[in-house]
């Protein structure tokens, strides 16, 4: 029994050194330490033995077992070593390497003027609507107070699609919509930005398809103060606060009286250069009192109802805003023009 022992330990020894990995040095454990090992089996032959050589032998079956046992550790510790080192190596990053080029975007100027102007408006608790851009003549005209033989109608060359539908105009059709929606609640305070059409030739001052934004307020006893306040509160959110605001007569067919508002210029804060032609102001907005017509197609009783309503161009406030100065650059897509968009 002895001398198996001894070839048994030699064995195990040998078969130990070849093994390389955890998984084969778990087999190695089962085989020769587990409760089915030889080790085990002779343990249990012990008995056999009689009680001079018994303690002999179990001391040296112990001794075996132990060195053994030793050997296994040893060799788990350099194998879990091995297979760190190996696992580092693998996960070894090269931070000398160049970096990967990821492509920032950016929001598109016309897009981030519109952002700026809805969120002014909100803040004085308008709320937002868009409609659609194919509308009918009789949103887009007659309920404006356009009707099919009035002069005014040639002011704005349209895209047919057929007798009735049109490419719109101006976004003014969405408020009429809004006010039908909203009959016979007050007070409405909408603004509605959006894309309109217009037969116009292309070029450094106008597109044949451009944005707008728009804005109606509808209630009892709304008058032209209150649209000049509202008008100044924008412009000065917009363009800061030393601006002021100014109202010249105009006319449009949906507004009584009707106005075109000015800014102090931004180029030269009034002094007069050559954006301003010397006058020291830049037309921004068109504006007026609801047509006392508009509000009764619509179904606010005019005698009882008022309202203002004001129309500008995001494209112009763009172009004021960041010095470009041809509309067609908004509308090319010029990733040089873009990228100063970009924030970093
Ligand atoms: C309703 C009643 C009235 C909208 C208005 C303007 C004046 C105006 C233009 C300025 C330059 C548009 O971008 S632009 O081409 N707009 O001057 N728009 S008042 O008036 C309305 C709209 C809807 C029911």
């Amino acid at each position: 029994m002895k001398q198996e022992l001894a070839t048994l330990h030699a064995k195990a020894l040998q078969e130990l050194d070849d093994v390389q990995d955890t998984k084969r040095l778990g087999e190695w454990r089962v085989a020769y330490l587990g409760k089915k090992s030889e080790l085990t089996t002779l343990s249990k032959q012990m008995g056999q033995l009689d009680a001079q050589t018994r303690p002999l032998f179990g001391q040296l079956l112990n001794e075996r077992r132990q060195a053994l046992e030793g050997a296994f550790t040893s060799k788990r510790e350099s194998i879990e070593a091995a297979e760190q080192n190996a696992r580092l190596a693998a996960e070894t990053i090269d931070i000398t390497l160049p970096g990967r080029h990821r492509d920032v975007g950016a929001v598109h100027p016309i897009s981030r003027v519109i952002r700026d102007i809805e969120d002014i408006f909100l803040g004085m608790g308008f709320m937002i609507a868009d409609g659609p851009e194919v509308e009918t003549d009789r949103y887009n005209f007659e309920m404006l107070n356009l009707p099919k033989d009035h002069p005014a109608r040639d002011m704005q060359d349209t895209f047919y699609i057929t007798e009735e539908l049109l490419m719109r105009t101006h976004t003014s059709p969405m408020q009429v919509r809004t006010m039908e929606q909203m009959h016979p609640h007050a007070p409405i305070k909408v603004i509605v930005p959006g894309r309109v059409y217009r037969r116009d030739e292309d070029d450094a001052t106008h597109s044949h398809a451009f944005t707008q934004i728009e804005g109606l307020v509808v209630d009892k006893g709304i008058r032209m103060s209150d649209l000049k306040g509202v008008l100044e509160a924008f412009a000065k959110a917009l363009f800061g606060e030393h601006q002021r605001v100014r109202l010249r007569p105009s006319y449009f067919p949906f507004t009584e009286p009707s106005a075109e508002v000015d800014l102090v210029c931004v180029h030269c804060q009034g002094h007069g250069c050559r954006v301003c032609k010397d006058t020291g102001w830049i037309e921004i907005l068109g504006a007026g009192m609801v047509h006392p017509r508009v509000l009764d197609m619509a179904g606010y009783d005019s005698s009882i109802y008022s309202g203002f309503a004001f129309g500008m161009g995001p494209e112009r406030i763009a172009m004021l805003k960041y010095g470009i100065t041809d509309i067609r650059q908004l509308y090319q897509n010029d990733l040089r023009l873009l990228r100063q968009f970009a924030k970093v």
